[in-house]
Formats: C-alpha cells, sequence, structure tokens
C-alpha cells in the first residue's frame, strides 16, 4: 500500500536530515540518484504503488506524493546552488593573488626552444623569398587531411599515416601532416601563392631515435604559372644551406604521395657522420628531413585553382628533424622530454 500521512511526514523528515549531512555535490548527485532514480529511487517506487490503488484514491494520493516530490526536488536545487557557490568561493580563494606581496627574487630567465630557434630562422628564409606564413588547425576533419589531398575514402597509403581519432566524431583527427594547409591557404588566398605553414602534427606509431608521435613539421607551397621541378629543388637546397653550410648536400628519390606528381623523397648528409654511416643515419649515410613534388591538379582543384592554367610545388619538411641535425641531437624525443639538463644546452 502507498505510504500514509503519517510515513508522508516521516519521509519528508528522514529526507531533510539526510540533506543536511550533504556537504558536496558529488554526495548531492548520490542522495538523488537514492530517492528518484528512475530504476531503483526509493520515492520513484512509491510512485510506481499508486497504480495499485481505486482511481478514486490514486487521484487523491497522486496529488499528494506529486506535492511531497517538488518540495524535496526544491530542497535539493537550493542545496546545490548553495554547494555550487561554495565551490566557486573555494576555487577563488586558493587563486586568489596577494598584490601587496613584495617583488620576489628573479628567477633564472628562460630561452627560446631549440624548435621555435630553428622555425624562426626559416621564416626568415621564407620571408626573404616571398612566402607569407600560414597556420591551421591540429584538430583537422577527414576532408582536409585526406580526402582533398587525393587520399580516397580506404586508399593503402593511409596506413602510413595513423594518427589519433577523437571519440564520438569519427570524422575528427589529429592532423598528420601541415599539408591540411594547402587546401586551406589555397581557398583562401587563392592563386599565385607563395606560403609556409610551421605547426605540429602527430602519428600513432611507435617511436623511435627519429620517431615521435607529436612532431613538428613546415610545409610549403608555392603555385604559379610557371613553376617547374627546378624552382623546387633551388628553395629545398637554399634551406639545407641556410641550416647546415654551403657543403650540404641534398639528394632527392621518386617517393609517393597521393598528392604530388611527381612525388619525392628529400634526404642530407648526416650530421654526425657526414656520409660515412652510422646509427643515426641507419649506416647510409643520408637523413630523411623533407618530402615534396609537383601539386597533384587533383589537389588544386579541392583548393578552388584552374590545374589548367596553374602548377606548383610542395613540401613537407620535418622541422624536428632539421633541429636533431643542426644541434646533433642523437635522440629526437629529448626536444619534447621538459628536461631541463637537455633544454639548458641551447
Ligand atoms: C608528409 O608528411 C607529407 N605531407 C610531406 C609532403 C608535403 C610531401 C608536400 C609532398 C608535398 P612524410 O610522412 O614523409 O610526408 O613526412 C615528412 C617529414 O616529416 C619526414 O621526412 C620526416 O622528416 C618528418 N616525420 C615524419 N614522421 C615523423 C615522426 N614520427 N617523428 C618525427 N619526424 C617525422
Amino acid at each position: 500500500m502507498p505510504i500514509n500521512k503519517e510515513e508522508y511526514t516521516k519521509l519528508q523528515q528522514i529526507f531533510a536530515d539526510e540533506l543536511e549531512r550533504v556537504s558536496e555535490l558529488v554526495a548531492l548527485e548520490a542522495l538523488e540518484q537514492t530517492y528518484f532514480s528512475r530504476a531503483s529511487g526509493s520515492f520513484t517506487a512509491l510512485m510506481k504503488e499508486l497504480g495499485t490503488l481505486s482511481p478514486e484514491e490514486r487521484k487523491v494520493r497522486g496529488q499528494e506524493l506529486n506535492q511531497l516530490k517538488n518540495e524535496l526536488m526544491s530542497q535539493l536545487a537550493a542545496k546545490r546552488a548553495d554547494l555550487e557557490a561554495k565551490t566557486l568561493g573555494d576555487i577563488a580563494e586558493s587563486e586568489a593573488i596577494d598584490v601587496t606581496q613584495p617583488l620576489l627574487p628573479a628567477k633564472e630567465p628562460g630561452h627560446i626552444h631549440p624548435i621555435s630557434q630553428v622555425q624562426a630562422i626559416l621564416e626568415d628564409l621564407f620571408t626573404s623569398m616571398g612566402f607569407m606564413v600560414l597556420d591551421g588547425p591540429e584538430l583537422e576533419d577527414d576532408y582536409h587531411n585526406f580526402e582533398a589531398l587525393n587520399y580516397r575514402f580506404n586508399h593503402p597509403a593511409r596506413d602510413s599515416q595513423d594518427t589519433f581519432y577523437i571519440k564520438n566524431h569519427s570524422d575528427w583527427l589529429m592532423r598528420t601532416h601541415t599539408s591540411p594547409v594547402q587546401i586551406r591557404g589555397l581557398k583562401k588566398y587563392g592563386a599565385p601563392l607563395r606560403a609556409i605553414v610551421p605547426g605540429r602534427c602527430f602519428r600513432n606509431e611507435s617511436t623511435d631515435a627519429r620517431h615521435e608521435h607529436t612532431f613538428y613539421q613546415l610545409e610549403g607551397l608555392a603555385v604559379d604559372k610557371v613553376i617547374s621541378v627546378a624552382h623546387m629543388k633551388g628553395v629545398l637546397e637554399a634551406v639545407a644551406k641556410c641550416l647546415y653550410g654551403n657543403k650540404t648536400e641534398v639528394r632527392m628519390r621518386p617517393k609517393f604521395y597521393p598528392f604530388v606528381e611527381p612525388g619525392v623523397n628529400g634526404e642530407v648528409t648526416c650530421f654526425l657522420c657526414h656520409g660515412d654511416g652510422c646509427h643515426v643515419c641507419k649506416h647510409t649515410g643520408w637523413m630523411e628531413i623533407f618530402g615534396a613534388g609537383m601539386v597533384h591538379p587533383n589537389v588544386l582543384k579541392a583548393g578552388g585553382i584552374d590545374s589548367k592554367k596553374y602548377t606548383g610545388f610542395a613540401f613537407g619538411l620535418g622541422l624536428t628533424r632539421l633541429v636533431m641535425l643542426k644541434y646533433g641531437i642523437e635522440d629526437v624525443r629529448h626536444l619534447q622530454s621538459g628536461d631541463m639538463r637537455f633544454l639548458e644546452q641551447f
């Protein structure tokens, strides 16, 4: 049988006592569930018992129980407002700044991270050649990271760039390269265009001395009416000589990337063995630092450019690798370790 008047008052009292003892939002949620959870709340069970009464009795008791429910709910809401205000107050107190405190003795000044140092050198070099510096989102969509770059859905080349996906958003991913900004840049600025894009990239792959799951690239794109492979080679040699000196050699060998045709893989002589072969360059004497090629007509089209009028070259420099080469760092994982003993050397 549903509760009578006496039990009604008792329940009010018990609820009030339990509410009084609650001092945290988590406990308040738990109390609400104990009484009102759809599956097992004790108050919900009382409401369900109304079904056993005659229609007249159900009407009267139903009204009483609904009134009681509204009362208990508004007490819960008032308590929640109190606790939220208190939590905010606690945060404000713990984060308060004492503006009267005298200056603390100066700590050692910081300095620019080696990756930012090389990025700045390259931004100077490229702006002097008429390139603009662009930025793009690290959280990309499948269209810009793959589809618009001529990687059709299920294209096997996607396997070489596995990444981190976002739960419940199957279309979102952490960009695997800076190349999606080719599309964004072309759409925004049209042709002719000369742009570089330094930025962070992500890949789901096992790490070793040359591979990190999070690393930096520097993308380059030049689109104009008479762009050829010779322009691309000239620009990439200028990068290698600017960073490592005039004697540095660059070699390019064919490599497939869906968004360029022809595509190349570019290497420079190893910083450690100067071409003799060592563990860093896997005994080849060369270190791979970029991918490049002539922009594929499908990519120009996706960027809104007439591929019959314009051609272009693009490259993706492994910025992290450039830093390793410049400073003779034998393991890429030092760079973002946050270890001051390492960082203080630069
Ligand atoms: C690309 O990412 C292409 N987007 C480059 C490109 C751009 C080609 C424009 C053509 C035109 P790839 O996966 O080869 O290509 O990476 C380019 C460079 O990034 C590599 O040469 C390497 O230096 C660097 N790199 C790639 N993966 C890692 C990693 N896990 N850790 C550190 N550096 C990496």
